[in-house]
């Protein structure tokens, strides 16, 4: 049993511009892929919840979608959930990415982070240069000054969440701003979404690898049907029904492929992915659908989650 007079629980937001590498940390904390990533910007969508154990504390952790300029209904959806993530949260991890000099981070992105997003929460700021394994060791020295002299938050600390330098030391840190409190879920538990959503997203992580140009963006995946072991199915499977919707003909082609091997493809590695999530064999069907300008379309969004 937690010790509850020094156990500490409480939300984390990660916030960052797209690619930052925020879904990674997440993953990366909780030794579980729970959050998609791939190397394409603004991957996530909406906020991914994932939960943090260990004998000391509780951290619910929040990834955000990226921070960008709106170019679409969409996008400012996805801001929207990233602001009300902010409010939501104890703490928060500016995750900014390192790059190579002359520049070691983008700090006119930094700047407009801290003073349109962050200095108004008024809550406690941990601004931690990802990637940091791009930059040598007096080059992070470099940034992390930069970035302590600049901007003042709580703590600056370089870390990689591909490779989980400096993790456990952000985990650390966060304890000591987080409410003592007894753990609000038990710690089994990695996330409180229902299975549909990581399998949507499993999905949509596929497009997202598997095709290129504006096909990932103009994608959104939606499940249709999930009937766990259906009796009808020869190996007594779960039966997954799940419709990709692009915004044009021109679209639903390329994902299809060639006598549908393209999407025979998709179809494959989602399905591998999605079983080892269940752990348990599922049978797979995908349709592709057009919804025109769905991404601007207030209600199309809405009915998707947005
Ligand atoms: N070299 C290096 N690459 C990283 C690190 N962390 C993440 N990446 C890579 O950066 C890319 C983007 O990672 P994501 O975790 O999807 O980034 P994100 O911030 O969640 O991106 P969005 O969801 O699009 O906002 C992936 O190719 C990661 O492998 C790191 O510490 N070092
Ligand atoms: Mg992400």
């Amino acid at each position: 049993m937690p010790n509850t007079t020094v156990f500490a629980c409480g939300y984390a937001a990660i916030v960052g511009p797209p690619n930052a590498g925020k879904s990674t940390l997440l993953n990366k904390l909780l030794k579980h892929k729970l959050s998609i990533v791939t190397p394409k910007p603004q991957t996530t969508r909406k906020k991914i919840t994932g939960i943090y154990h260990n004998d000391h504390c509780q951290i619910i952790f929040l990834d955000t979608p990226g921070i960008m300029t709106p170019m679409q209904k969409l996008h400012e959806s996805m801001l929207k959930t990233t602001r009300t993530t902010l409010n939501e949260a104890d703490a928060l991890i500016a995750l900014i990415p390192a790059c190579k000099r002359p520049e070691l981070f983008d700090r006119a992105f930094t700047n407009m982070l801290f003073e349109k997003w962050l200095k108004e929460t008024k809550k406690p700021v941990i601004m931690a240069l990802n990637k940091s394994d791009v930059l040598n060791a007096t080059e992070r020295k470099e940034a992390l000054h930069i970035i302590q002299d600049r901007w003042q938050p709580q703590k600056a600390l370089a870390i990689s969440a591909l490779h989980g330098t400096a993790t456990d030391t952000l985990v650390d840190c966060l304890r000591h701003f987080l409410p003592l409190d007894a753990p609000l879920y038990p710690d089994d538990i990695l996330s409180i979404a229902p299975e549909r959503f990581f399998v949507s997203e499993i999905i949509r992580e596929k497009v997202f690898l598997q095709y290129g140009q504006e096909i990932p963006y103009a994608t959104e995946v939606v499940i249709d049907e999930f009937k766990e072991q259906h009796e009808n199915t020869p190996a007594k499977k779960d039966v997954i029904r799940s419709s990709i919707i692009v915004e044009r003909d021109s679209q639903k082609y390329i994902l299809i492929g060639k006598k549908g091997a393209a999407l025979k493809k998709l179809g494959m590695a989602a399905r591998k992915d999605i079983e080892e999530l269940l752990g348990r064999p599922v049978f797979l069907e995908l349709f592709v659908k057009v919804r025109p300008d769905w991404r601007k379309k207030k209600i199309m969004l809405r009915s998707y989650g947005y």
